[in-house]
């Protein structure tokens, strides 16, 4: 199962037998007061730094979210697409949970964005799966419903086949289906980081798309979040998780280590590549 995401000028493909694609999730005020003010300011200088220094940095697809309390998302999210689209060709993720602002910036995107997110929700699926099969965009599926996020493996995979069944009854193609299977933080819910491994296995046995995660949840409350980080995205990586959300810079190296275990990097082209980019004295 292939999951293609493009921009005018590069395509990149989401697949098991593909390196780990990374999605550099940078651009979102969440605990970034500087960002938060600029936004709304209607300043998008920090947005288009971001922008390339995650391209320099590895990313294959930049997420972009500008939710900020009180500000008009369907306004800004799409000013924020077109800056970054000026300044870097990294295919783009539109990252909101207002399906208005969604609009919006599909309606400027250039090439086959992802979009982040559709959930289990009834309000949800009624009015962005539609969206998503106007415009031929791939989308994240949260594995969440109208009686909130399931804990166990079980609540979670129900979540999943109800969002591909409502995808596929929309006319939208199993394989731009990319499912998020949520963890929680493991400082408050310590089942959780065994309960999305067993989720991944079992979606991917079950349904055979390709799924997503976001790492930084999981460490959340706990010190040296860089270390839990690290350990959970090779875990999900092998369980079978195709996609990551992450802050690049700091979790490319780890990844290309992994799929070069995971034999998702033929000859280590990729992982000596990056090596070679290395400043020398980091080299052993
Ligand atoms: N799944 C999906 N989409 C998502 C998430 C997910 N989008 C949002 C989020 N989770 C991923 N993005 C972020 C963005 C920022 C932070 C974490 C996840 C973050 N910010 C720092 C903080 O809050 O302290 C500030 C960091 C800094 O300044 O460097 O942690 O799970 N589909």
């Amino acid at each position: 199962m292939e999951t293609k995401v493009s921009s005018p000028s590069k395509e990149v493909i989401i697949g098991d037998n593909q390196p780990t694609v990374l999605i550099g999730e940078r651009i979102n005020p969440t605990g970034k007061k500087k960002l938060a003010e600029a936004l709304k300011a209607g300043d998008l200088e920090i947005v288009r730094k971001e922008a390339l220094a995650q391209t320099q940095a590895g990313a294959d697809i930049i997420d972009v979210n500008v939710g900020v309390f009180g500000i008009d998302e369907a306004a800004l999210l799409p000013k924020a697409v077109q800056a970054v689209m000026e300044t870097v060709d990294t295919p783009l993720c539109l990252d909101s949970s207002n399906p208005d602002a969604l609009e919006a910036a599909l309606k400027v995107y250039k090439g086959k964005p992802l979009v982040n997110s559709v959930t289990g929700e009834e309000h949800s699926l009624k009015r962005v799966l539609p969206l998503i099969e106007k415009y031929g965009a791939a989308v994240i599926g949260l594995v969440q419903d109208d009686d909130g996020i399931p804990k166990d493996a079980e609540g979670k995979v129900r979540v999943a086949h109800k969002i591909v069944e409502r995808a596929e009854a929309a006319g939208i193609p199993r394989e731009d289906l990319v499912i998020d299977c949520l963890a929680f933080a493991v400082g408050a819910e310590p089942a959780s980081g065994v309960a999305v491994m067993e989720t991944i296995r079992r979606i991917k046995a079950e349904l055979g798309v390709n799924m997503t995660m976001g790492a930084s949840n999981v460490s959340f409350g706990l010190p040296d979040r860089e270390l839990i980080n690290n350990a959970f995205v090779v875990m999900a990586t092998a369980a079978g998780a195709t996609c990551l959300i992450v802050d690049v810079a700091k979790v490319r190296s780890i990844i290309l280590a992994a799929d070069l275990v995971l034999g998702r990097d033929k000859r280590a082209r990729r992982y000596i590549e990056a090596y070679r980019q290395r400043p020398k004295q980091e080299k052993q």
